[in-house]
């Protein structure tokens, strides 16, 4: 295994080793000796009792959680007819015509993507969806899609939950074959923080429809149509799928001050996004901007001057968005964005089932069973409560969203950050500053990842006391986060109308800033080239075979990526285990049952937990399918 280990080494195999090769790399001398995994399971469970689930920052000792009610459903009854089998029947340019004449205004449930992005830090895990998801999608065929994947999601889904993303994605679109399923993707930056190559972007949209994308929702954090386009194209190109361009709402049109974000500019932008081959016009309010009689004149004006259908998204931080919904709806919105009740309101969308009911015995009411929708809700607000580590603390809605103009997924996240840095005392203040760098910016869109920019800016200029005149006096003497001087370079693209050019300056100092795509400063990838490289990178089998599509997660992520193929090396996947016991371990003599595969079920009863001995190694000891089995942690405390 030592050879083994050289011979598989990076720097090896980049022929670069010198005489210290063995020396500085000691990593050589670990050897991965094959075990089961139920071994590896166990080995999570203990390390877990031990050393608590690393994501978990605050534990609340003897929480007692309610078990989950799942609404019955009939396994073996056949799925309803829905929107998927609409659009395989008619394809995307007829579906879009069938869609323009529903009298009925439609749904899409965002419960499984933007809602807990937006209340629970992304955290969700495929295990609590999977429960309903089949039930959902034949007890409610008339939704018209779910989105259950991209954003953060993605990101996350790897990083914090070690899970794959797109098993999950699969096992979503087998458990929803009649729906349609909605991912969003940012652009050129995919579901990163960064420009990628076009050809990884093309060949993440191929594999996103192959493994169940229905509709793709293309946004880019400046509004800039030159990051759109091509994602459009891709969708075209590659895909059966829709193609959802969507504008950004930000400001407010209303607002007879604002000469920058104004009616004209949208409706310009929502036509260029027409030309440019989209299916659906997506109105993306990332941050619950759009006020009611605003929405009416948006939404009326764009319905007038263009001919695709219009599918509005918001989020209720201010918790007024209802009504911006009724009167989009009044004006003829096709589509809106909702959030089952449980995962509803607040930084996430309007409430699903308050909005279904707001519509009964109305012109454009759907035809949806409430008691239904609402014993959904209830499932998820059961489950929510095994998430309360990453619930933002946000209590009420707040009008100050329309000052700082904070996106609701980035709200929740930038709670625990702001308490990371110690700031969480001075919270108002980052909000504050958040607002005042967006001026100083120029007022740019703020969203994934622009939004992130201005959030780094921000937390850094309250942590290290700086305000905004010190950063126009002696800006050449500061040096600013690393995102930022990115952004004013131009990898995040351009914002409408440019940067503000003299601050772009004192940021940048000596670096020089582009105009073009930044697509353009970057070689295509070599994807058969890399693919094969990736294969020998990666070359133990999980529990499974290592895919195209990691190999993707991988371009994508590589650092998020590699850690979770380690992870899983040592633990193997946990998707099976159920959340309890993910985030918080066991306690003495709970018993639970973790299934491997379909079929191949654990029993596994927790019996003791020994003291740490000399060295700091903890004997944990389980019964597995009534069998004593003992796992050994390091204590790490
Ligand atoms: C968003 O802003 O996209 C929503 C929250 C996503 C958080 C992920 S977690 C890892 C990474 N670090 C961040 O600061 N944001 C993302
Ligand atoms: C994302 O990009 O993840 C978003 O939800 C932006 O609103
Ligand atoms: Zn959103």
């Amino acid at each position: 295994p030592f050879l083994d280990n050289i011979l598989k080494h990076d720097t090896f195999r980049q022929g670069k080793i010198t005489v210290n090769f063995i020396k500085q790399n000691p990593d050589l001398f670990q050897f991965k000796a094959p075990r089961n995994r139920a071994t590896k399971l166990l080995t999570y469970l203990g390390d877990v009792i031990v050393n608590g689930n690393p994501d978990v920052k605050q534990i609340e000792h003897n929480k007692t959680f309610v078990k989950p009610k799942v609404p019955k459903f009939d396994t073996n009854a056949r799925y309803p007819k829905g929107t998927k089998d609409i659009l395989t029947e008619l394809g995307p340019e007829k579906f879009v015509e069938w869609l323009k004449k529903e009298k009925q205004v439609h749904f899409t449930d965002t419960t499984m993507r933007d809602a807990h992005q937006s209340l629970l830090a992304t955290r969700m895990r495929t295990y609590d969806m999977l429960k309903v998801a089949e039930g959902y999608a034949k007890n409610h065929p008339e939704i018209f899609s779910m989105e259950v994947w991209g954003g953060a999601t993605f990101d996350v889904c790897l990083r914090f939950l070690q899970e794959n993303p797109w098993e999950r994605l699969r096992l979503l679109r087998k458990a929803m074959p009649n729906l349609l399923l909605q991912m969003l993707i940012r652009g050129s930056n995919g579901v990163g923080y960064k420009a990628y190559p076009d050809n990884l972007i093309g060949e993440f949209v191929e594999h996103s429809w192959e493994n169940g994308v229905d509709v793709f929702r293309i946004f880019d954090s400046l509004n800039w149509m030159k990051s759109l386009a091509p994602c459009i194209e891709h969708v075209r190109t590659r895909t059966k799928g829709l193609a959802e361009g969507s504008i950004c709402y930000t400001n407010d049109i209303l607002n007879p001050e604002n000469k920058k974000y104004d009616l004209k500019y949208y409706v310009n932008l929502a036509k260029e996004i027409e030309n440019a081959g989209a299916h659906i016009l997506g109105v993306k309010d990332m941050a619950g901007l759009l006020k009611p009689y605003a929405a009416y004149e948006l939404i009326s004006a764009l319905k007038a001057e263009l001919n695709i259908p219009i599918h509005l998204h918001t989020h209720d931080t201010s918790s007024i968005q209802a009504a911006t919904y009724l009167k989009a709806i009044e004006a003829g919105v096709d589509v809106v964005d909702v959030a089952l009740g449980g995962l509803s309101g607040l930084t996430s969308q309007p409430n699903f089932n308050s909005v279904v009911e707001m519509l009964k015995f109305q012109e454009r009411a759907s035809n949806i069973n409430i008691d239904s929708l609402n014993a959904y809700s209830n499932y998820w607000e059961t489950v929510r409560d095994y998430y309360y580590p990453f619930e933002s603390g946000l209590k009420a809605g707040s009008g100050e969203v329309f000052k700082h103009e904070i996106p609701g997924g980035q709200y929740s996240n930038l709670k625990p950050q702001a308490r990371s840095l110690g700031l969480e005392d001075r919270f108002h203040e980052i909000t504050q500053m958040y607002s005042d760098v967006n001026q100083l910016f120029g007022d740019i869109v703020k969203v994934t990842p622009s939004s992130k920019v201005v959030g780094d800016m921000a937390q850094f200029l309250v942590s290290n006391n700086y305000t905004i005149q010190d950063v126009l006096e002696k800006g050449e003497s500061i040096s600013f986060p690393q995102s930022v001087v990115d952004f004013f370079k131009g990898d995040l693209g351009q914002p409408v109308n440019g940067f503000p050019s003299a601050l772009q300056k004192l940021i940048l100092k000596d670096i020089e800033p582009y105009t073009d795509r930044p697509n353009e400063h970057m070689q295509p990838l070599d994807l058969e080239q890399e693919y094969e490289t990736f294969k020998k990178t990666f070359e133990h089998d999980l529990s499974r075979k290592i895919e195209y599509t990691d190999f993707l997660s991988y371009q994508l992520y590589p650092k998020v990526f590699t850690d979770t193929y380690n992870k899983h090396l040592k633990y193997d996947n946990l998707m099976n285990l159920p959340t309890k016991n993910f985030f918080y371990g066991m306690e003495i003599g709970e018993e639970i049952i973790a299934e491997l595969d379909k079929g191949k079920r654990l029993l596994i009863t927790l019996e003791s937990v020994g003291q740490p001995n000399n060295d700091g190694i903890v004997t944990v000891y389980f019964k597995l399918n009534g069998q004593g089995r003992s796992v050994d942690i390091k204590d790490n405390s």
